[in-house]
This record gives structure tokens, sequence and C-alpha cells, in this order.
């Protein structure tokens, strides 16, 4: 088939690369010409394993191609972002946009998926109305649904075709070919719905996550006025078969996460209360281990500040609504600290140094922001003679406490009640 995927980012790119991998020739549309002309030439932008060599490949064979503008196809999948406003409600002025921008192309018989994360309604009360503005009737001669994308940074080309996936179709055969046509390359089984549901199913998979993960941070908050450790409460609880306690942390960063519970609130402001708190539980994270580093040094200002990693997640070099690059934004409010940050993945970045041991020279305080795998074999042994009074909080349970500890450092946990 012709497939013409509108918006190139870390989802549109690889899904657009699959199918022209899988027998499809592929228009990608994005309206950015610096991906559109990058694409065109068999490269990317965006760091994931494995995508540059298969794009390139595709792209080589002429399988895949990359325009500013849409054109004709049999198949329209929609993959551009829906960010969050600042007033949390969902941005989808990009999900409109792109959906009015196909409309002049339909023929009988196409097929229009919504991949974009979306709140509940916006295939049967956004999308459709405007697929009204064809010269045909939406309902009856397209093949319209809802399949979101879960794949998680870093092993996308990997989950593309193992994770099951859901396709919400306005009627059963809608879902039916829409099915059919992601069997090209999804081996995970594949589940038959209508849209609201599709799009619940999604933003409900996040939330779940977001919520065991406040409730984690509660924990930890818990356990320092308790003077008890959450890691080991975490441990011991999730001895039982129906528990499954989640990892505390510096916040939840990622667009997702992060993002899409508001999505739920936004619709239901009266009803969503847990998920609501959830996020300004997880919020409110950098400003605790703010604080923290405040009760561990007393007081900051004058102080030298060192944070080793700074992306949302470990062994990835994004940095979308990072939880790190919040505290960072707290201690830069402080008189005359000096920050000094590392992250082996991230290029270039305000006080960013690509040695840590000039990163923790003169340091009063280093905090671990991310568990990068790297920062297994950072040598402890010679960071020591560098540093102030050997202050460390880790916000990752990522060190063992005596083993720093004997080296004469003053190790801290984030969830552990010792300042
Ligand atoms: N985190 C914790 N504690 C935990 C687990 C995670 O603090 O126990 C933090 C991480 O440090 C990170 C954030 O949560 O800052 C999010 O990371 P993540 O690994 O949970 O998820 P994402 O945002 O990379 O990808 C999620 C995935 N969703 C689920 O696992 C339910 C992925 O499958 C989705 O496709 C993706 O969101 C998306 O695009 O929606």
């Amino acid at each position: 088939k012709k497939i013409c995927v509108l918006g190139l980012g870390y989802i549109g790119l690889p899904t657009s690369a699959m199918f022209a991998n899988n027998g499809h020739e592929v228009i990608g549309v994005d309206v950015n010409e610096a991906v559109v002309n990058n694409l065109n030439a068999g490269k990317i932008i965006i760091e994931e394993p494995f995508l540059d060599a298969l794009v390139y490949e595709v792209v080589s064979l002429g399988k895949l191609k990359a325009k500013t503008t849409p054109e004709e196809a049999d198949v329209f999948i929609i993959a551009v972002p829906t960010p969050i406003n600042e007033d949390k409600t969902a941005m989808m002025d990009y999900v409109e946009a792109a959906t009015r921008s196909i409309v002049p192309f339909l023929k009988k018989n196409d097929m229009v998926i919504l991949e974009s994360t979306s709140p509940p309604g916006t295939v049967e009360k956004l999308m459709m109305p405007i697929l009204e503005g064809a010269d045909l009737n939406p309902y009856e001669d397209l093949y319209v649904a809802h399949s979101p994308e879960r794949v998680i940074p870093g092993k996308i080309l990997i989950e593309l075709v193992e994770n099951n996936r859901i396709v919400g179709g306005i009627n059963e055969i809608s879902s039916k070919k829409v099915k059919k046509l992601y069997e090209s390359f999804v081996k995970g089984e594949i589940f038959l719905t209508d849209p609201t549901t599709a799009e619940m199913c999604k933003l409900m998979e996040n939330t779940f996550r977001d919520v065991n993960i406040a409730l984690a941070n509660e924990l930890a908050l818990i356990c320092e006025d308790l003077g008890i450790n959450a890691w080991d409460v975490r441990t011991f609880s999730n001895k039982h078969p129906r528990v499954d306690i989640h990892m505390p942390g510096p916040g939840v960063g990622g667009h997702c996460l992060a993002v899409d519970p508001w999505f739920i609130v936004e619709k239901f402001p009266q009803t969503a209360k847990i998920i609501k708190l959830a996020r300004e539980t997880n919020d409110a994270m950098p400003a605790h281990v703010f604080s923290k580093s405040k009760k561990i040094l007393g007081q900051l200002a004058g102080k030298k500040i060192t944070i080793l990693g700074i992306t949302y997640k470990p062994d990835i070099d994004d940095l979308r609504e990072s939880p790190i690059l919040e505290l960072i934004e707290l201690f830069e409010e402080v008189k005359d600290i000096r920050l000094s940050l590392f992250d082996p993945f991230v290029k270039e970045f305000k006080h960013l140094e690509d040695d840590i041991k000039v990163a923790c020279t003169d340091s009063d305080l280093i905090i671990l922001g991310v568990n990068h795998k790297a920062f297994e074999d950072i040598d402890f042994n010679e960071i020591k003679p560098l540093v102030k009074d050997g202050h460390i909080l880790d916000t990752r349970n990522f060190y063992d406490a005596d083993k720093i500890n004997a080296l004469g450092f003053d190790y801290h946990l984030l969830g552990k009640g010792t300042v």
C-alpha cells in the first residue's frame, strides 16, 4: 500500500521506516524542512538504537521519501506531537492541522489512523467532523481508527514489533482493516475496540505508572520522616505476590508520563482526583531533592553542587521534561551557588563539563540525578581527594552506602531518613 505518515518524530519516523521495510511505499510528511532534507539524504536527527541504519536502507532503496506536505495515498497515519499547554490542557493544534491537511487527498476506501496520544473523544469529536469536509461520507467511505503507540524510547524498533497493540476503529470493518495493515510488521497481539476506549487505554497505561511512582515517592517522604529506608520497605513489600511498589526518584520525566495523565484531568477535573494528586506529588520531587540538599549542607549560598546525570531516565540522551532540569533551575536561583553538571549522553548544556573530575573538583555536594549504567564505573577513590567534605546524595539508590562511606564520603539516599 501507499502510506502517508504525518509527523516524523520519535514515533512517526520509526513507524515509517518499519512500513517501508515491510513492503509498503511510504511518504513521510513533516513541517520541519531540516527533518525532511535530512531524511531524504538518509540521515536522522534523533537518537534511537538501530534507527539510523534502517532509515538509511529504506531511503536508499527509494521506499521512504519525505515531503513537507501530504499527497494522495491509501493510508494516512497521524503521528504528530500532542503536548500540554501552560494550563495543563492538551494542545491538539497539530492533530487538527494534520487532519485538515489530508482532507483534499481523501478518496473512497482510504484508511486514516491516529497514533498520537490524545484525550478521550479525539477521533469521534475532533477528527470525524473535519473528515466530513472531504467529498465523501467518512463513516461509510473511510476506515478510521486510533491505534496508540506504546513503545519505550531506547527500544523503539524492538517494541514496535513485539508489543501488543490496540486498534480502536469507528466500526468493525475499520478495526479489521487497520489491524491487517499493522500485521505487516507487528508480532504482538492486536486487540480491537472503539476509538474512545483505545484513547483511554493509552492514557491509563501511563497514568497507572505515574500514580504508582507517586505512591513510591510519597512512601519515600514518609520514610525520611520516620528515619527508615523506603528502598528496604519496597524490597520487602514486593516479596508479597500481589504487590509491586515502584521506585521513588527525583521526579517523573519524559514526554509521556508527565503529560498524559493531564489529558484525563482536563476532561474530568472533579473525578480524576488521584490522577491529579499523583501528578502534583511527582512534580514536587525536584523541590524535595533541593530541600534535602539544603539540609545536608546547612546552607547553599556560596557552595558548589555537582549533578551526575541530567536526562529523564538512564542511558538515553533525552532531556524532555527531565526533573533534573527543574532541580537545576532551583539551584540557579540561589545566590553565589556554583553548578557543575556531568552527563556522558548529553553533548551540550549549560554548566556541563565533559570531564567528571573537573565537575567534581571543589564540590560540596555530588547529587546522582540519573543512574546511567556508565556511572557504575566511577572511581570514587579518585574523586574523594578532589571534593570538599564528601557529601553525596543518591536519588536512585544506585550506590552501596557502606562502600561509598568506607572511602570517606558522607552518603545520603533519597527515601532514607538521615538528615
Ligand atoms: N520512573 C520512576 N520510578 C519508576 C519508574 C520510572 O521514577 O519506578 C521515572 C523515570 O525515571 C522517568 C519516568 O518515570 O523519569 C518515565 O520513564 P518510564 O521508563 O516509565 O517511561 P517512558 O516515559 O520512557 O515511556 C512510557 C512507557 N509507558 C509505560 O511503561 C506504561 C512506554 O511504553 C510508552 O510508549 C511511552 O511512555 C509513551 O510514549 O507514552
